[in-house]
């Protein structure tokens, strides 16, 4: 069976760091396409060199032409700006919204069978709308931003408790970053839901809601550090995990901005939910019962979605 073909729209910060993991994990070929001359094709000679180091086979190619992701299995989209300090994601719109015209065409011409995994902030508006250039199936198309949004909670949970990340898992609903819903009764310890390690005195509402509020505003703090540019090594990350789960029909159960159809009262947005990835792509939408403090933030943050959707609108009325 011939090796799988990733391209990756977008050589910056996190397409290098995507074609970097996509080698050493052995996920198949990488088409790294960028429209600056010569930095994908250094970025990928300098990654296939590291390959025989690593023991790991991948053809990776850097390109400037559309033509080159011909029949891509799955396509991850991270071509646009990324935020300035005292930016918000929201900021990218206008801009980026130009950029995915450009990215959904040539998809479209070149790549019309493939998983599409929109990375493009601010990321709900993004992938509604390269879906919307595109017209490939809504079930084929996703934004990745709930699996960086979990792993950073996470992360900051295994912290506060001592304990390995392995053991942590995060249930977050709804849009990137500030309008994110955490379930802290489905986020657990080896299964031992938050409200219960809450009773058995590992942590106090207080702390907790300290923690929701730094994963919130995780993206944020990044940016600040960096000064120039923002995350990529966790939403590199992120997207490998979704692409990974795809091509080899692992059928993981991940929090992703996915085509709602009526699910959760939502119809016509990508909202973050959990979704099952299969080969099929997303090849189910998990819909849980809410309690109403949870259904009022979860319909906050389709509010913001449908605000940038409409801007969307008002900008590429075509759309
Ligand atoms: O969780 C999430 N979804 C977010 C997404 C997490 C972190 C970053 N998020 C967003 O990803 C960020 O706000 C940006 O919108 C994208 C990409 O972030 P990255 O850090 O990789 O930005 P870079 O390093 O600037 O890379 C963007 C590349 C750059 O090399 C440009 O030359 C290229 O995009 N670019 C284009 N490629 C193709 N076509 C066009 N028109 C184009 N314009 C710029």
């Amino acid at each position: 069976m011939a090796r799988k073909k990733i391209a990756l729209i977008g050589g910056g910060m996190i397409g290098g760091t995507l074609a970097h993991l996509i080698g050493v994990k052995e996920l198949g070929d990488v088409v790294l396409f960028d429209i600056v001359e010569g930095m994908p094709q250094g970025k990928s000679l300098d990654i296939a060199e590291s390959l025989p180091v690593e023991g790991t086979d991948a053809q990776l190619k850097g390109t400037n032409e559309y033509v080159d992701i011909r029949g891509a299995d799955v396509v991850i989209v991270t071509a646009g700006v990324p935020r300035k300090p005292g930016m918000s994601r929201d900021d990218l719109l206008e801009v980026n919204l130009k950029v995915m015209e450009q990215v959904g065409a040539g998809i479209k011409k070149y790549a019309p069978d493939a998983f599409v995994i929109c990375i493009t902030n601010p990321l709900d508006a993004m992938v509604w709308a390269l879906n919307q250039i595109t017209g490939l199936p809504r079930h084929m198309t996703v934004g990745m931003a709930g699996v960086l949004d979990s792993a950073r909670f996470r992360y900051f949970l295994a912290e506060e408790f001592d304990v390995s990340v392995e053991d942590v898992t995060a249930f977050v609903l709804g849009g990137h970053g500030d309008t994110m819903v955490p379930l802290t009764r489905y986020t657990t310890v080896a299964g031992i839901p938050l409200p219960d390690l809450i009773k058995m005195h590992w942590i106090t509402h207080e702390r907790l809601g300290e923690i929701v509020q730094r994963t919130r505003d995780g993206g944020a703090e990044i940016v600040g550090l960096l000064k120039s540019g923002s995350a990529y090594y966790a939403p590199a990350a992120s997207a490998v995990a979704m692409a990974e789960s795809y091509l080899k029909d692992k059928k993981r159960v991940l929090p992703c901005a996915a085509y709602l159809n009526g699910e959760y009262g939502v119809k016509g947005l990508y909202v973050g939910v959990p979704v099952v990835i299969s080969a099929k792509g997303v090849e189910r939408v998990i819909e849980i019962d809410l309690t109403s403090g949870e259904r009022a933030d979860f319909m906050r943050s389709v509010e913001s979605v449908q605000g940038l959707v409409d801007a969307c609108k008002r900008i590429a009325p075509g759309l």
